[in-house]
């Protein structure tokens, strides 16, 4: 990895800077993956166009099965993690497809629509559906209070005090974000990311054969990293990613 980072530089540094741009936006140390949970139309295809395109539509298709986003994130100076998204369809008659990718994903939004109680109320049911897949797998959660912009029109119908207390029970965070604002979208999503990131440094979360939650370019450095973190005295700064 290394060595195609150097190779990376050089040709940024040439005469062939389209390709090594190119190039450059492929390379991570890290890959989570992500899905976003919740009832259909609390927004969750909103939230993501908003985080990785920057956009807000009005009239959105309904997911059919999933959907699928890529943004990359910097979670420290120098430690770059493609965030691979699954959007799942809320609806229904979608659930025996959308159930398959619970299993490998590290993290999962779980998102309600401070309009609707029903979609808050739901929110036990996804979390513990999930929780029931991926086991012996663990999945980190922020829950979002979503449409934060209609509480203005006196429309929110959850308090955050009820969403606070929601999230003390099922041991998440929570944020109130509004795609269509903008409002706590990149803090909601990096939230998540962080969560996952310091998960692996602590060896909260592992690497397992056969899972694809996260994914390491180089798991041998992932150990030093790990290793100085705990011994922060005597290991060498350099080790601190995951790359090298
Ligand atoms: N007021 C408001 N409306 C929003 C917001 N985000 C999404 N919407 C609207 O809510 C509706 C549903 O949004 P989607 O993003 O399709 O919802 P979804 O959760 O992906 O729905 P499914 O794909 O069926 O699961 C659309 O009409 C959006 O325009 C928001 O932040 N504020
Ligand atoms: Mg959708």
């Amino acid at each position: 990895m290394w060595t195609l980072l150097k190779t990376c530089r050089e040709k940024i540094y040439g005469v062939n800077c389209l390709e090594a741009a190119k190039m450059d936006l492929t390379l991570w140390q890290y890959q989570f993956r992500i899905i976003m949970l919740g009832d259909s139309t609390v927004g969750k295809s909103s939230l993501l166009k908003r985080y990785t395109e920057d956009l807000f539509l009005d009239s959105i298709n309904q997911t059919v099965g999933v959907d699928f986003y890529v943004h990359f994130l910097e979670v420290e100076p120098g430690v770059r993690v493609k965030l691979q998204f699954w959007d799942t369809a809320g609806q229904e008659r979608f659930r025996s497809v959308t159930r398959s990718y619970y299993r490998n994903s590290v993290g999962g939004l779980l998102v309600f629509d401070i309009t609707s109680r029903s979609s808050f109320e739901h929110i036990k049911g996804w979390h513990a559906e999930v929780c029931e897949h991926v086991k012996p797998h663990k999945v980190l959660f922020v829950l979002v209070g979503h449409k934060s912009d209609q509480e203005a029109n006196g429309e929110k119908m959850v308090s955050r005090e009820e969403a606070e207390k929601l999230a003390g029970q099922l041991g998440v965070p929570y944020v109130e974000a509004s795609a269509k604002t903008g409002q706590n979208v990149k803090q909601a999503f990096e939230l998540l990311a962080q969560r996952v990131y310091q998960g692996l440094l602590s060896g909260e979360i592992e690497l397992q054969e056969g899972w694809d939650g996260v994914k390491c370019a180089a798991p041998q450095a992932l150990q030093l990293h790990r290793a100085s973190l705990t011994q922060p005295s005597t290991a060498p700064k350099n080790n601190k990613k995951c790359c090298g």
